[in-house]
């Protein structure tokens, strides 16, 4: 068991799309190990998504947030939280939920305290004004590992533990949200927005419509994540889904079935304890939900990850684009995987 020190910033900044536009958005930054007198030059650097938060069952996670303000918008003093999504038993001051317990001012630090325990995928979000601020880009990818997880044996870089059928060799998140760009216009332009008039015109996939989806990691300075699932064919590869817009999304890979082990961090289980994982080819996704599924690489080739919807799988009505990306399997020269999504 570790104890695990994060911190994070919370402040404003801008994405790119498909086109060159830039997109305002409200987002977080990763301050950890920054020394105290250059936090302030973080300002205005949000990232979409926010740091990937990685602890194990049992481990102590300090999290500590500090609201660095909006440069962009400097009326706009609003707190921020954050929210453990779908954290068992999170006790109200450590749950970010601000009516119910505190919420961080600006110029302020707030520690928050996890004791994690169950494995699975997760999602962190700000919970203040939760509408605007998630839809401004407030969220962040977060697994919880089981106690007995060991990369380095084949039998115990599982999922969910030991013995229970979810081994892997490879992962990648596949986080969904919307993008109305409307909406962000008018926030930076200090424009009052009715969200009733919610009506995205891209969708993201890990904070990137395609084709900046199969760029790699490093490509764009504030949307850290590729999408880009590599493979060796044979090798089994968990897809850690997250589907954190406001919209059903129904994801499938052209010809590749998926072994569904696991949503909201809960392996289907039967009334006693059967496994209840099943296969699928589309997988449909609520808002706030998350879900893993494993399949095992096919032959080499590129085959298209694409949303069911096909009107998603564009950029302000432009085909292809949205949450289009690719899965490259190739014959075997595939080194492993330093980390998740790498
Ligand atoms: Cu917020």
């Amino acid at each position: 068991m570790a104890t695990i020190n994060k911190r994070f910033g919370a402040t404003d900044g801008y994405i790119r799309v498909p086109g060159g536009s830039e997109i305002y958005i409200f987002g977080w930054v990763d301050l950890t190990g920054i020394p105290e007198n250059e936090i302030f030059s973080y300002r205005g650097k949000a990232q979409l998504l926010g740091p990937l938060l990685e602890a194990k069952v049992g481990d102590e996670v300090y999290l500590t947030l500090t609201n660095l303000g909006m440069p962009v918008r400097p009326d706009l003093d609003d707190s921020h939280t954050i929210h453990w999504h779908g954290f068992p038993n999170q006790i109200p001051v450590w749950d970010g939920v601000p009516e119910a317990s505190i919420s961080v001012l600006v110029g302020r630090d707030f520690v928050y305290y996890y004791k994690p325990l169950a494995p699975g995928t997760y999602i962190y979000h700000c919970h203040f004004e939760p509408v605007e601020h998630i839809q401004m880009g407030m969220v962040g990818p977060l697994l919880v590992r089981p106690a007995d997880y060991d990369p380095g044996n084949p039998a115990y870089k599982t999922a969910y533990g030991h013995g229970t059928g979810t081994e892997f060799d490879r992962e990648y998140f596949i986080f969904l949200t919307e993008l109305d760009t409307r909406a962000h216009q008018q926030i930076e332009a200090v424009q009052e927005y009715d969200w009733t008039d919610y009506k995205p015109d891209y969708w993201l996939n890990n904070g990137r419509s395609y084709p900046d989806t199969v760029e790699p990691s490093g490509a764009l300075p504030y949307q850290p994540y590729s999408s880009l699932i590599r493979a060796n064919s044979g090798d089994k590869v968990l897809l850690r889904f997250v589907n954190l817009g406001y919209q059903q999304h129904s994801i499938e890979i052209l010809g590749v079935p998926l072994h569904v082990i696991g949503q909201d961090a809960q392996r289907p289980l039967g009334l006693n304890g059967e496994n209840l994982s099943y296969r699928k080819n589309a997988l449909y996704f609520a808002a706030g939900q998350t879900m893993d599924a494993i399949f095992t690489a096919p032959s080499a080739g590129t085959y298209p990850l694409f949303n069911r919807d096909y009107h998603k799988n564009v950029n302000a009505g432009t085909a292809p684009g949205g949450m289009v990306s690719e899965i490259q399997i190739l014959a075997g020269s595939l080194p492993p995987q330093p980390g998740p999504g790498q």
